[in-house]
């Protein structure tokens, strides 16, 4: 079932019977081939020649067995003509909504890193599990479409897991730039978000369209609102931030294993 959108679908969700059947089979979606490695190491995973995925496209999945799970690990991949990783929502929408019907999960974790705000109680380092998630670059002033536009979701909630990992929590807001505009940061602001990514609510879409439970594992990489360049801090931290999100990846898998959804 869906991820609940409010609260009456948040209790249908907690009765749902798959809800309480325990978790086998985790399906991890990574943009970047950098921030997936180390967790693929970790969790022994291999790559998968056969894949399952259209032929000719870029994206990569590993799979194993990490204790009584399934992992699949999906990336999508290097962009043919670029080489650089298939970073942003469309890349995303396509491989989440691929792999999800190819590989049927128990759960999505879309795990990355994001820029953070520090007004917001965020640092470089932090790993954030996200409450809700929405867009902030799809504008449409017309009433209703102005929502539509927005996109605001809640994720699957899980207040074991921060409570045990000692997670912070916080809103994500999506958008297909790494900067932020004036329009955008508006939006941000409207959000009420402490973290910004490229990929996170699109694929809430797709997992809510699918009927699969979905959480968010965002490592900050920038501080959006501090006064470092944006490009410079992330490409600066990017590896020492990818290593903090698998070691939070990793203690999120050990404390899943065993567990149903409505026990996170
Ligand atoms: N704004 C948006 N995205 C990111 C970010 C920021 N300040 N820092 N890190 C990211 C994430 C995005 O989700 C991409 O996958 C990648 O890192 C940057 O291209």
């Amino acid at each position: 079932m869906a991820p609940p959108h409010d609260d009456k679908a948040a209790a249908d969700f907690a009765e749902d019977s798959t809800h309480k059947r325990p978790i086998s089979n985790i399906l991890f979606i990574i943009a970047m081939q950098t921030e997936a490695l180390p967790l693929v190491n970790k969790f022994q995973l291999a790559e998968e020649p056969d894949s399952v995925f259209p032929k000719g496209v870029p994206w990569v999945r590993y799979s194993g067995k990490y204790k009584h799970l399934h992992i699949n690990i999906v990336c999508p991949g290097k962009d043919a003509t670029l080489g650089v990783d298939c970073v942003g929502t469309v890349s995303a929408s396509l491989l989440a909504y691929a792999s999800v019907q190819a590989l049927q999960p128990d759960l999505i974790i879309n795990a990355g890193t994001a820029g953070g705000f520090k007004a917001k109680g965020a640092s470089i380092g932090d790993v954030f599990l996200a409450s809700d998630v929405a867009f902030h670059d799809r504008r449409i002033p017309i009433p209703v479409f102005d929502l539509f536009g927005v996109g605001s979701r809640k994720t699957l909630s899980t207040p074991n897991l921060a409570k045990e990992l000692n997670l912070k929590v916080g809103k994500l807001s999506t958008g297909d730039s790494l900067d932020m505009c004036p329009q955008d940061e508006a939006a941000i602001l409207a959000n009420d978000a402490t973290v910004k990514d490229m990929e996170g609510a699109a694929i809430a879409y797709v997992a809510h369209l699918l009927n699969v439970p979905v959480i968010f594992l965002k490592a900050v990489t920038d501080v959006v609102d501090g006064d470092k360049p944006t490009a410079e801090e992330f490409l600066q931290n990017l590896n020492a931030v990818a290593i903090a999100l698998d070691l939070a990846a990793t203690k999120v898998v050990d404390f899943i294993n065993g567990k149903s959804c409505s026990e996170l």
